[in-house]
């Protein structure tokens, strides 16, 4: 089975990349869903929406200063590096990394412009101007943190529920995995919509899947290749 996915691997041309969670969970960022996972202790309507940062900002940003904490120790591992070397072996134009992932770590590995469908937890955003910096100090100081520009209240530059994703790397996204001939689904739940609709509208096209994942996932059934593994020891395998 590897020696057949790595085949694919080898003459695909332009291979789509889709992460999520679980690729950095081998870093010590937990997930949200499974075992040990974000939304086992906190409920994400009372975290992750806009109602919830509207109600109550402090528990909000208390909950992302703690994960800023957790981020900022970790690094990337083995997983992230063999991603980062298989887009300097296809290039520019025959690779696109896409992640749900907020924590930077692909940045971090050494992807170049990884495409980040929820944003990044690094970025902080005005409620009220336009105004959008990053800031990596895990710990703010005035706390809950302000705008620069206006002093209003900032919030996490990231997507929450009910909110759009970024409209062009959304659209650079869909364009990646129609366009791809594979595509690698790695450590995600592929339960959170629109970034798990890339997958059956990279099979409606005709585009193979791979999936790395420990666990079963909805997609499971229908992908080319499941390898039931943790990315951090899989993929410096699979791509070698
Ligand atoms: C390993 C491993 C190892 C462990 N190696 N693997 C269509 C149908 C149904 C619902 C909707 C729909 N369209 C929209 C919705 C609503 C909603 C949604 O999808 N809800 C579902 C949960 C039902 N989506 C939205 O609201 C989205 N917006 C939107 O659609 O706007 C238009 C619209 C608005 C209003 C109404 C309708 C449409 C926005 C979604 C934003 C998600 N935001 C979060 C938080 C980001 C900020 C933050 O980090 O705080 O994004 S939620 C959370 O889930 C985070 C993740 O990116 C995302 C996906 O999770 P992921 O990455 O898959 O992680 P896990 O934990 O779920 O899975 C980890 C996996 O790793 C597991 O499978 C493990 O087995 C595996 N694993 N160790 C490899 N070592
Ligand atoms: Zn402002």
């Amino acid at each position: 089975m590897l020696t057949d996915a790595r085949k694919l691997i080898q003459q695909a041309s332009h291979i789509a990349v889709l992460t999520g969670a679980g690729i950095s969970a081998e870093s010590g960022i937990p997930t949200f869903r499974g075992p040990g996972g974000l939304w086992r202790n906190f409920r994400p309507e009372d975290l992750a929406t806009p109602e919830a940062f509207a109600r109550d900002p402090i528990l909000v940003w208390e909950w992302y200063q703690w994960r800023r904490g957790i981020i900022a120790h970790a690094e990337p591992h083995a997983g992230h590096f063999a991603l980062v070397a298989l887009e300097s072996r296809k290039g520019r134009t025959g690779f696109t990394l896409i992640t749900q992932n907020v924590d930077g770590l692909h940045d971090r590995a050494g992807s170049s412009a990884p495409l980040k469908l929820h944003g990044d937890i690094w970025t902080l955003r005005c409620t009220c101007c336009a105004h959008s910096w990053v800031d990596l100090r895990p710990d703010f100081n005035p706390f809950p943190p302000a705008c620069p520009e206006c002093q209003s209240l900032a919030r996490p530059g990231v997507v929450w529920f009910g909110e759009s994703l970024p409209q062009d790397t959304w659209r650079l996204a869909e364009q990646a995995v129609t366009f791809a001939e594979l595509i690698l689904v790695i450590g995600t739940s592929s339960v959170v919509f629109p970034a798990a609709g890339l997958i059956p509208l990279a099979r409606h096209v005709g585009t193979k899947v791979i999936e790395v994942n420990p666990e079963e996932t909805p997609i499971s059934d229908s992908v080319d290749f499941h390898f039931r593994a943790p990315a951090g020891e899989l993929l410096p395998l699979l791509l070698e």
